[in-house]
């Protein structure tokens, strides 16, 4: 696949500089991105030119009912600057947590948005019951918003970003009183990908977006999907796969209190209630909070907690009590 370089990337070091942010940075983390995405370093041109193409698709991101512990994730990101490049090279022209603009010229922003291609970002469930009454934003239902926003022919995609967004998440749990569900189940006829997690990596969304911007503007196939409708390239393995405490689970060392020595010395979580054999996600690899070369510093297996199942279909449901082995 071949992507040309247009204006969009000299005005985007612009805007980049002004900030802070030097080519050689932004460079270093389109790197990372495409490491992320399984391809060799060559491929960082690639996706920078993705997401500085001139005719590259805006960005609408809705907010339905979660935690917004998504958006912090990226938020809180420390290096190299991922909510810079998310929210300034990526057009992110709507974005309730974080826009500037309330009230009647937040609806106009969003309106305005909708006037050419974009790509859509949702985070959180979608309250279904009574109409959708019980999830409202600007006095108007979760449901009409994203019905109107997913429905337009400039939508181009929609990425359900964190397990709300994808499968319904934590509103959904039993009894889901206010009939809470994923994108993709109330628009099942929609292009839609799913990158969960409670809360998921930023990486996997940066690199799904990078993705699905090459695929709008050069007709690049879509990464491929697992059943749970999850890029493979992220989602491919459990988190016991590439698990640093595997050596111990083979030899059936096994941690039986949080605070006991061989706890802190790596002994597997499993007996503490690690759902890590039955849940896939990249965790053990990126990891959270990067640090330059785009590996995070910790994840929760390593900082001594059990996985539990966060990216996973219904996992408040399926994976819990989440400190009981696994049946
Ligand atoms: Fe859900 Fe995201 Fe968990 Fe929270 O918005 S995936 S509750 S981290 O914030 O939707
Ligand atoms: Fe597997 Fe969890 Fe044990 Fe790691 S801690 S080896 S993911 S069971
Ligand atoms: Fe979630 Fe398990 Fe990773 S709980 S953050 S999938 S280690």
């Amino acid at each position: 696949m071949k992507i040309s370089v247009g204006h969009g990337l000299a005005d985007a070091e612009k805007r980049l500089e002004e900030r802070g942010v030097s080519r050689r940075d932004f460079m270093k983390f389109c790197g990372v991105i495409a490491a992320a995405m399984g391809m060799g370093p060559a491929y960082a041109t690639e996706v920078a030119a993705a997401m500085t193409a001139d005719n590259r698709p805006s960005v609408i991101w809705l907010h339905n009912a979660e935690c917004t512990g998504c958006s912090e994730s990226i938020l809180r990101t420390a290096a190299p600057y991922i909510d810079t490049l998310i929210l300034d090279v990526i057009s992110l022209e709507y974005q309730e947590t974080i826009m500037a603009a309330a009230g009647e010229m937040a609806e106009k922003a969003l309106h305005d948005a909708m006037k050419k291609p974009y790509l859509v970002v949702v985070e959180g469930g979608i309250p279904m019951k009574d109409n959708g009454i019980y999830g409202k934003v600007g006095g108007h239902t979760m449901i009409d918003i994203t019905k109107k926003v997913l429905g337009n022919a400039n939508c181009k995609g929609t990425i359900a970003y964190g397990t709300c967004a994808a499968y319904g998440g934590v509103q959904a749990a039993k009894p889901n009183p206010t009939d809470a569900k994923g994108v993709k189940a109330v628009f099942p006829k929609n292009l839609v990908i799913n990158v969960p997690g409670c809360p998921p990596n930023p990486y996997n969304l940066v690199g799904t977006v990078v993705a699905a911007i090459a695929t709008v503007t050069k007709g690049a196939p879509l990464p491929a999907l697992d059943g749970d409708l999850r890029p493979t390239v992220f989602f491919g393995e459990t988190v016991h796969d590439k698990c640093e405490r595997q050596p111990f689970f083979e030899k059936e060392q096994f941690a039986m209190s949080f605070d006991s020595k061989e706890a802190k010395q790596g002994w597997c979580l499993y007996k503490l209630g690690c759902k890590g054999p039955s849940t896939y996600n990249n965790c053990p690899t990126k990891k959270f909070n990067p640090l330059d070369k785009g590996v995070g510093v910790n994840w929760p297996v390593q900082a001594g907690h059990p996985c539990i199942g966060c990216s996973e279909p219904n996992f408040w449901d399926k994976m819990s009590p989440f400190y009981e082995m696994e049946k």
